[in-house]
C-alpha cells in the first residue's frame, strides 16, 4: 500500500502549523516592541533640534550620531547633512541640552539649538 500521500499531507499540515506559530510569535513580538517603545517615549522624553553648521560632507552625520549616542540618556539621535541639523530624543532626567551640545562639540562639531 502506498502511504506516501499521507506523509505529504502530514508535512503540509506541519508546515502550515509552523507558519501559524511563526505568525503568532511575530505578532506577540511586535506588540512587545510597540509597547516598549511607547513606554520609552511616554517617560517624559524631550526632543531637541540642533543646528550643526560644521558638517561638510555626508559622513559627518555618522560621527555626530555616534557622539550623541555615547551620552547617557539619549534615546534616539539622527543627524542630516542636507539640513545640517541633529535631532535628539532624550531623557531629561539623565541628560540635558548642554551635555548634548558638548558631545557634538567634542566630536568636532559645535552646535546651537535650532530656533
Ligand atoms: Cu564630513
Amino acid at each position: 500500500m502506498d502511504l506516501s500521500f499521507l506523509n505529504r499531507d502530514y508535512l503540509e499540515i506541519k508546515m502550515l502549523h509552523t507558519n501559524i506559530k511563526h505568525f503568532i510569535l511575530s505578532f506577540i513580538l511586535l506588540a512587545f516592541v510597540v509597547l516598549a517603545n511607547s513606554y520609552a517615549y511616554a517617560a517624559e522624553s524631550k526632543t531637541v533640534v540642533l543646528d550643526v553648521p560644521g558638517m561638510t560632507c555626508k559622513f559627518c552625520p555618522i560621527t555626530i550620531r555616534k557622539a550623541l549616542y555615547k551620552v547617557k540618556g539619549v534615546i534616539k539621535a539622527t543627524a542630516e547633512y542636507e539640513t545640517k541639523t541633529a535631532t535628539i530624543i532624550y531623557d531629561p532626567e539623565q541628560t540635558n541640552i548642554d551635555a548634548l551640545r558638548k558631545a557634538t562639540a567634542n566630536a568636532g562639531y559645535p552646535s546651537i539649538v535650532k530656533k
